[in-house]
């Protein structure tokens, strides 16, 4: 058990966890969880504005990089799914396909997309004649579909992947492939600090890269009940799509050669991952900086002063409006102010405006903040400049506390033991490796835990001459291992 920041306690506990989650999900109406096709649910409305601001902020990000949107079909042909041998291997497990139009059965089967490499390298085949035609670098945010094996979990592990943003980029040399590596990093960076998300970097083993990649790096954050979520891939895929799909480009000097690919992808995990670590016992506690709505105000008033209150709050409404803040104005009269807090409370609003007959006269509006349910009195002619003081320290609070406590569930080993003492605390666990699979395969085993792979990123704890917690062998490299979703 632990408190966050003097609010609301929170539990360890994984069922604790996840009972927390769907609740959330349900009271906030973020999530319908009743359709009645395993792994696939409903944005509702709210849920789906929240899902679509935090769409528009990595769209963003990677129109500002030079990324170009298209839409490819769902449907990838079987005879292209198949090109690449280690990428269908492991997707064929997981493809959903369709066989049928109509009463008919279809000439060639159609894989309903598990990803889209294979969709699009025979269109970058069309596309990519000579070098002046890279880097090309799209991106695409649509449905795809594994017939997950694994539990499935609402948003966090679903066969529909609603929310599913890849790019795909080509490039005239390895290197430039993986500098493009390096630019899908430093966006998911600035995307996950934008969303106050803690994460670790890391280089996947070979033995859990993405089928067909090079290499890949993942991003992964500690759920409240310890447990590690994937929130984010980026993949150097080499030439191994493009000698399968025959992709070549005409260098200056007149010969032909391959081009070098990569593909990164987030999906609705992103937003589990906002709804889990900030959240408290009241529900939702969203970043101002993808919230749907910054401020609420609710007007209290006794019988026979609906109507100057709410007018007055109008003109609030207003007035914060056209400065810039998303505002909205609870002005039902059939329910309860007390009701109206509770509402907004579960639905995250970072700021709640009370707005009373006294305050009106006094010319002052009292401000609650969500993250820490501080209330304070503010002048309203200071409005303006106060309200949005206040949402970046919500937001630097978010950030800062999300941070803090992942770092408590960071650790490091220096032996089996230790290591299978530390796992039980949750998060991830940081131990000395001497680089085999042999060990890593073995680590995995002892610990009941997954590789999450070497550190890429300056979180790195132990450093020097260590010892494999599985050989003894001496060695500078480490490990990061956790229970993972
Ligand atoms: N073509 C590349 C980008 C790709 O498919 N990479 S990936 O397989 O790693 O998926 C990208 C991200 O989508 C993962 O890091 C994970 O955050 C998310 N994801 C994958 N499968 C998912 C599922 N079944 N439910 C929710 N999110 C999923
Ligand atoms: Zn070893």
């Amino acid at each position: 058990m632990f408190t966050i920041a003097g609010t609301v306690e929170r539990k360890l506990w994984s069922e604790k966890f996840m009972e927390w989650f769907h609740k959330v999900l349900r009271e906030a109406e973020i999530y319908e969880m009743r359709y009645p096709v395993k792994g696939c649910y409903i944005w509702m409305p709210y849920g789906m504005k929240l899902r679509n601001n935090i769409i528009s902020l990595i769209k963003k990000l990677l129109d500002e990089t030079g990324h170009q949107e298209v839409l490819f079909p769902t449907f990838i042909p079987e005879e292209f799914i198949r090109k690449e041998s280690e990428h269908i291997a492991k997707f064929e497990d997981e493809i959903f396909w369709v066989v049928k139009g109509g009463k008919r059965e279809l000439e060639t089967r159609l894989a309903l997309r598990p990803t889209s490499e294979t969709a699009i390298m025979p269109i970058f085949k069309l596309w990519i004649r000579a070098h002046t035609d890279l880097p090309l670098k799209i991106y695409q945010v649509v449905s795809i579909f594994r017939c997950e094996t694994k539990a499935t979990h609402p948003m966090i592990r679903v066969r529909e992947v609603t929310t599913f943003k890849e790019a795909h980029t080509a490039h005239a040399t390895f290197e430039e492939a993986a500098k493009q590596v390096e630019e899908a990093i430093s966006i998911y960076r600035k995307f996950f600090d934008t969303l106050a998300i803690p994460y670790v970097i890391s280089r996947r083993p070979e033995w859990d890269k993405f089928p067909g990649a090079v290499y890949t790096i993942a991003f992964d954050t500690v759920l409240p009940d310890g447990k590690v979520l994937q929130i984010g891939t980026a993949h150097n895929l080499g030439q191994n799509f493009s000698r399968a799909f025959e992709v070549t480009y005409l260098r200056p000097d007149g010969k032909h050669e391959y081009v070098y690919t990569t593909s990164y992808g987030i999906s609705e995990r992103v937003v589990a991952a906002v709804i889990a670590i900030h959240g408290d016992d009241r529900g939702l506690v969203l970043p101002p900086t993808v919230a749907p709505i910054q401020v609420v105000i609710v007007p209290i008033y006794y019988k026979g002063q609906e109507e100057y209150v709410i007018s007055h709050c109008r003109k609030v409404a207003e007035y914060l409006r056209s400065r810039g803040f998303t505002v909205a104005l609870d002005d039902r009269t059939d329910k309860t102010p007390g009701w109206k807090f509770y509402y907004w409370e579960m639905r995250g609003i970072p700021l709640r405006l009370e707005v009373g007959p006294r305050d009106i006269e006094n010319k002052v509006v009292t401000v609650v903040r969500r993250d820490t349910l501080e209330r304070r009195t503010i002048a309203q002619d200071m409005l303006d400049v106060e309200l949005r003081k206040l949402l970046n320290e919500v937001y630097e609070n978010l950030k800062q506390r999300a941070w803090s406590w992942f770092n408590e569930h960071y650790h490091t080993a220096s032996n089996i033991e230790e290591a299978s003492e530390k796992m039980k605390l949750g998060g991830i666990v940081e131990v000395p490796w001497c680089g085999s699979e042999e060990c890593g395969l073995a680590i995995e085993d002892t610990l009941n835990a997954r590789v999450l792979g070497e550190p890429v990123d300056e979180y790195r704890k132990l450093r020097g001459k260590l010892k494999c917690i599985n050989c003894g062998k001496e060695s500078d490299k480490v490990l990061r291992i956790a229970k993972t979703y």
